[in-house]
């Protein structure tokens, strides 16, 4: 027996974070889990003790001495191994599931439409990576750029944040092809928390995982 991986992505602001808090509360009395089974938590980047000190230094907004391009892509790619050979794959041999904020989907989206680089040498890293490990399910929640810098405007940027509309528009358009592409379960995330909580729930029910 092997647990289930769910991934919810989206750009900055979107609301993951709080839809992943919400389902965290709620599957494990939903009936879909076996009894024995934990839910596990997590984020990229982040999600484990040496992806925290990634994270710090990938989200860092100091103006002078920012990574490049490819040195920024390679950071999240190495926070993913870690995050995969230390979590995700480990937690889903033991029969848990693992709900993220969060996952390759981001890569692309960010580095491969945002920052522009080739989309072929992401994919094989992503395979490099990943080794196999895929989500069951992946969330997009759909928001418009404007909204997104709306919903963060009392808060201090981080490095990517700091990137301004155009980048958001590109990365958001990234999200929109990948989620078509891969058949994500898209949601507007201009609708009130508990109506995307709802659609959720509704789909992990039907969707037999
Ligand atoms: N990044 C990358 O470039 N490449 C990669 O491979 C990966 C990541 C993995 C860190 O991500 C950064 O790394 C991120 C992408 C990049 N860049 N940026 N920026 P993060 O996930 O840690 O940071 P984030 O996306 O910026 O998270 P966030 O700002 O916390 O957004 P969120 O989790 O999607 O939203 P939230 O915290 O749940 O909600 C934001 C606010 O909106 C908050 O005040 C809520 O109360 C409010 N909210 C939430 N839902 C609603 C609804 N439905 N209506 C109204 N208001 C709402």
């Amino acid at each position: 027996m092997r647990g289930k991986f769910i991934v919810i992505e989206g750009i900055d602001g979107c609301g993951k974070t709080t839809q992943v808090d919400t389902i965290y509360d709620w599957l494990p009395n939903s009936g879909l889990m076996d009894i024995n089974s934990k839910l596990i938590k997590t984020r990229e980047p982040g999600g484990t003790p040496f992806g925290k000190k990634l994270r710090d230094i990938i989200l860092l907004n100091d103006q002078k001495s920012p990574p490049s391009n490819l040195t920024e892509l390679l950071l999240y790619a190495a926070d993913r191994a870690e995050h995969i050979s230390k979590i995700i794959t480990p937690e889903l041999n033991k029969n848990n599931w693992v709900i993220s904020d969060r996952f390759t989907g981001s890569t692309m989206a960010y580095q491969g439409y945002g920052r522009n680089l080739n989309r072929k040498i992401i994919k094989q890293l992503e395979l490099i990576v990943c080794q196999g490990e895929k989500p069951d399910i992946t969330f997009f929640l759909d928001i418009s750029p404007e909204e997104s810098i709306l919903r963060r405007k009392n808060r201090v940027p981080d490095r990517i944040e700091a990137e301004g509309i155009n980048f958001l528009k590109n990365v958001n358009l990234g999200f929109k092809e990948i989620a078509k592409e891969k058949n994500w379960e898209i949601i507007s995330a201009s609708q009130d928390v508990e109506s995307i909580s709802n659609h959720i729930k509704t789909k992990l029910i039907n969707s037999c995982l």
